[in-house]
């Protein structure tokens, strides 16, 4: 039988049986999900990783006398959001697979997103071109100043073509926009424990059942309220509820595609003096060029030079004035 993984706590795994008889596996076909566990050890593309099977993976299994189902074979994956839980990790690990679109969540506070932990993100869901929307949440929390650099970011996000969202999981702000970007599609939820991934998810469907994480108030961060990632039927598609990331380490990429995988950046690739050109202190160099006259953000390029020398550098970041 084949199925989707739509939760997976570790060892085990809940799959959905997609309907044999229909040709439409949305949500909205039967939901006859089975209990699974792994047969044997799989090992994906030769390298370690913590869970060979993830939310969004398309599977076979077998059922068991039991009741419960193994999962036989995992269907090769469309794409899928990898890293590592440190920079100096060398273990990684895979949030979800064959993702439509991401929604990376950032607040300003309660907790503090960093550009340094956007910027990763955005890299790793280039590598597959997945498209990502920065979520700005907890709208409702915030004073002039938090507004206006909410509204500098997204400025700054937009104008290299990320989609961004103002949102409020307490009035309700941006429910409609969010629910638009995401209708049919396998949506990812990320972003720091605490930023209000599963409050959103509750939000755009009531009747779910997700825990919503209280904040502590010695800490004002999150913690860790969602352990396993779930993935939920809402608007026709489908929402992947992911544990919270403390930090966002990237898996090894070469130098060429951290090029890449900063759209902006990439827009100059053949632009330099020399075609190799990584943008570092290279004479002719039309990146360098255009962070000097501001049509590249400093921001952005201080935290490509971080990724490209694998962090020696520090992170730029944003301030309130
Ligand atoms: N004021 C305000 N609080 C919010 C908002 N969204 C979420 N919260 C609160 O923030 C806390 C954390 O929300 P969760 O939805 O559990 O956060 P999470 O991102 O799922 O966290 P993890 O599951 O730990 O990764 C809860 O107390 C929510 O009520 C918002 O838009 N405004
Ligand atoms: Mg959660
Ligand atoms: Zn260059």
């Amino acid at each position: 039988m084949k199925g989707l993984v739509i939760k997976s706590t570790g060892s085990w795994y809940d799959v959905l049986i997609e309907d044999q008889d229909s040709q439409s596996t949305t949500a909205a076909s039967s939901r006859n999900i089975l209990s699974c566990r792994l047969r044997g050890q799989f090992r994906i593309h030769g390298i370690k990783i913590t869970n060979p099977v993830v939310v969004g993976d398309h599977v076979t299994v077998e059922c068991e006398p039991d009741g419960t189902g193994t999962i036989v074979d995992i269907e090769p994956r469309r794409n899928y959001i990898e890293r590592k839980s440190t920079n100096l990790s060398k273990i990684s690990h895979v949030i979800a697979a064959n993702v439509d679109i991401c929604f990376l969540l950032v607040t300003l506070r309660e907790p503090r997103t960093s550009l340094g932990f956007i910027d990763r993100f955005l890299v790793s869901a280039e590598g597959f071109r997945i498209p990502v929307c920065l979520v700005f949440n907890k709208m409702d929390l915030y004073n002039e100043q938090e507004l206006a650099v909410v509204e500098r970011l997204a400025q700054l996000y937009m104008h290299i073509g990320y989609d961004a969202i103002r949102t409020s999981a307490v009035t309700g702000l941006g429910i409609e926009e969010l629910r638009s970007r995401m209708e049919g599609k396998v949506a990812l939820f990320s972003g720091h424990s605490g930023t209000g991934k599963s409050a959103l998810i509750q939000k755009l469907d009531p009747t779910l059942q997700i825990r919503v994480g209280e904040i502590s108030k010695q800490h004002l961060k999150g913690r860790h309220t969602t352990t396993f990632a779930e993935m939920f039927p809402v608007a026709g598609g489908y929402m992947m509820d992911t544990p919270g990331i403390k930090e966002f380490g990237l898996i090894q990429y070469s130098k060429e595609e951290i090029r890449d995988y900063f759209p902006e950046i990439r827009a100059f690739n053949n632009q330099c003096r020399f075609d190799d050109c990584i943008h570092l202190h290279e004479p002719g160099c039309a990146v360098q060029q255009a962070v000097n006259d501001g049509r590249i953000a400093e921001s952005r390029y201080i935290n490509y030079l971080s990724i490209l020398m694998d962090d020696d550098m520090k992170v730029a970041d944003w301030q309130l004035e």
